[in-house]
């Protein structure tokens, strides 16, 4: 099927077929479509743009990735797929940013695809594909990482990831900064510094301000992050956006030429929800 890019939802058609066909290469998992709708959902509650407050978060993560001793980025099959460019970008905006292949449903193939999509996108170095350290606690694949890379990391960037993870990254002393475009995750919630943007939206605005922190004279530094305000503006920007949407009244339907029959039981008007 062509996608016509006069279709109002062009651009999120294109990003769905993008991922099916990532699926079908064995890059995403089914579970990854599972995950991108679930994102869709809680980005149309944001408006499907950039809020202010994430805007603040992105600056924040930028100046933390600069200020890191050892900066990593996670990167899973949905991550690669749809972003493996913007990790290119941020991997050489930000000097010994290391990229780390981590996936949650780990085979060998997947480990593989995927740091064949990062090095197709120009990432250099990606660790990960042969994991060489454990992270203590965790039951799932995830635990299985890089000794060179997020073992030794003291600031990791994880999209898309999950709360378990995240908690024990946590508990081995590490700064974690999620992006998850629901604020009510155990990721979200876990996070020291969460992230609530769609992952590309997010990855362009960290590389920007980082660039903008480059061309200041001021030092980063791993600057204490308000965690709790970050979710509540999401919170509360995905609150407003659901009550102007039930407020505001739906177009009325236009009237099909073949059948311009009055609606019935309205005395010929058409019926307006309040
Ligand atoms: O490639 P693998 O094997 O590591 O698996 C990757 C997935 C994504 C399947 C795995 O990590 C997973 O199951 O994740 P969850 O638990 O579904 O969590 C994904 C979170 O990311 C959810 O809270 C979604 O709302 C959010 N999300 C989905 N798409 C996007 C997103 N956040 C930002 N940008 C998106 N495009």
């Amino acid at each position: 099927m062509r996608l016509s890019p006069r279709h109002p939802r062009f651009a999120s058609l294109k990003v769905r077929r993008a991922l099916a066909s990532a699926h079908e290469r064995g890059l995403v998992v089914p579970e990854g479509l599972i995950a991108q709708g679930r994102g869709e959902a809680f980005d149309y509650f944001l408006g499907e743009r950039t809020t202010p407050g994430a805007r603040r978060a992105e600056r924040a993560a930028a100046e933390w990735l600069l200020a890191a001793r050892h900066p990593v980025v996670s990167v899973n099959g949905n991550v690669a797929a749809l972003a493996a460019k913007e990790v290119a970008r941020l991997q050489r905006t930000i000097s010994g940013l290391d990229v780390e292949v981590n996936l949650f449903h780990r085979s060998g193939r997947r480990a593989l695809l995927v740091a064949q999509a990062l090095r197709t996108a120009g990432v250099r170095r990606i660790l990960g594909v042969r994991p060489s350290a454990i992270i203590p606690g965790l039951p799932s694949d995830r635990a299985k990482v890089d000794r060179r890379g997020i073992f030794d990391a003291d600031v990791c960037l994880v999209p898309l990831e999950d709360g378990d993870r995240t908690e024990a990254l946590r508990a081995l002393g590490k700064r974690v900064i999620s992006v998850d475009l629901n604020p009510l995750s155990r990721t979200s919630r876990a996070a020291d510094l969460p992230i609530v943007d769609e992952v590309t939206r997010a990855l362009d605005e960290i590389v920007r301000q980082a660039d903008r922190w480059q061309n200041s004279s001021r030092t980063p530094r791993l600057t204490p992050f308000d965690r709790r305000a970050a979710l509540s503006s999401a919170l509360a920007t995905m609150g407003r956006g659901l009550t102007r949407a039930a407020v505001r009244r739906p177009t009325a339907p236009r009237r099909s030429r073949a059948s311009p029959r009055r609606p019935r039981g309205t005395g010929g008007r058409t019926r307006r929800t309040p």
